[in-house]
């Protein structure tokens, strides 16, 4: 068999999946010895999504997240160590060290911000699609959420602006099966992302999360039909994570077996398969990908320990209100 894609794209994609697993777990770990300060939300188990996702975008396409986004911006070319960075508040981070997890911004490789506001990017990211029409650029947004946040006032609106307008922006929902720990069946009676998006008369498409290249061709669909002027598609990725909501969540709401069911389709192994089927990689091709996964991400600690602490008297820099008395 083989793929219709270039081989060393293929396995740079593959590192970057093992690459943001590597990352969510070594941070994992660092929380659960106390060595990383506040909060995180992983998106382990969904991997193809983000870099499927973005694999069909130019360079200077714009993405925006939410509350799992490490996965997103690492997928979007930022550097590990720049995240590991800030998400310990160090001053080499994206954002200086003052973003933490939820609230990462590089306006330079065009991630427009994660958000902690559960469907607040969907609007920001509307108004960006807006933006690149009256401006003519070209580009496309990717806007990544969950289900969760179909169930949001902003997301309705949001997504009958794009359809209404025709604007270049791609609605990708990953479908986790979890807010928090809502099943998607209790939150809504119609719990299809995609046949309530047809409503507002939005393309849609429903894919496997977990498969790369289904992820990939129906996001390089949806972009091309953004950038040709055919306005918004959504995307419905159906996916799982295979930890908890965030740092602290022991997931004892899920079934008996279902994380064991999921298990047997970890986009990894799904992606390794089938490198190792079309002849790009062979066994220790395999290999060496992880290590030099697992050796970016012990750089990326290293840079993060070995890194500043912001000056306090830095502490109102950055801010639009501030008490001046
Ligand atoms: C407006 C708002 N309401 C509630 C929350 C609390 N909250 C944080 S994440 C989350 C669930 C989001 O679920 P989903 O959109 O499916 O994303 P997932 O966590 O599954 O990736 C909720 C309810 C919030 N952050 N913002
Ligand atoms: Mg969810």
């Amino acid at each position: 068999m083989s793929l219709p894609y270039p081989p060393d794209e293929l396995i740079a994609h593959y590192r970057t999946m093992l690459v943001i697993r590597r990352f969510e777990e070594m941070v994992s770990d660092l929380f659960g010895k106390g060595a990383m300060p506040g909060t995180g939300h992983f998106c382990i188990g969904q991997e193809a999504c983000a870099v499927g996702a973005i694999a069909a975008l130019r360079p200077d396409d714009l993405v925006t997240s939410n509350h799992r986004g490490h996965g997103h911006m690492l997928a979007k070319g930022g550097p590990a160590t720049k995240l590991m960075a800030e998400l310990m508040g160090k001053v080499t981070g994206f954002c200086g060290g003052r973003s933490g997890s939820q609230h990462l911004c590089a306006i330079d490789l065009g991630f427009l911000g994660s958000n902690g506001i559960t469907a607040g990017m969907i609007p920001v990211a509307t108004g960006a699609a807006l933006s690149q029409k009256l401006l003519g650029t070209g580009r496309v947004v990717m806007c990544f959420f969950g289900d969760g946040a179909t169930g949001q006032g902003a997301f309705h609106e949001a997504i009958n602006m794009g359809a209404t307008w025709w604007l270049p922006i791609v609605y990708f929902c990953e479908n986790n099966g979890y807010a928090m720990s809502m099943p998607v069946g209790e939150a809504f009676r119609e719990p299809s992302v995609a046949r309530r998006a047809a409503g507002v008369g939005l393309p849609t498409a429903v894919v496997d999360g977990m498969d790369y290249f289904a992820v990939r061709e129906a996001a390089k669909e949806a972009v091309d039909r953004a950038r040709k002027g055919g306005g918004p598609t959504l995307i419905e990725a159906v996916t799982y994570r295979f930890c908890g909501h965030s740092k602290s969540d022991g997931c004892e709401y899920r079934p008996d077996g279902e994380e064991e069911g999921w298990r047997l389709r970890d986009p990894l192994v799904l992606m390794s398969a089938a490198l190792i089927e079309a002849d790009v990689i062979d066994a220790a091709g395999d290999e060496r990908v992880k290590a030099e996964a697992a050796e970016e991400i012990a750089a990326a600690l290293d840079f993060a320990r070995n890194s500043d602490e912001p000056d306090p008297a830095t502490v109102a820099d950055y801010l639009s209100a501030r008490n001046e008395s």
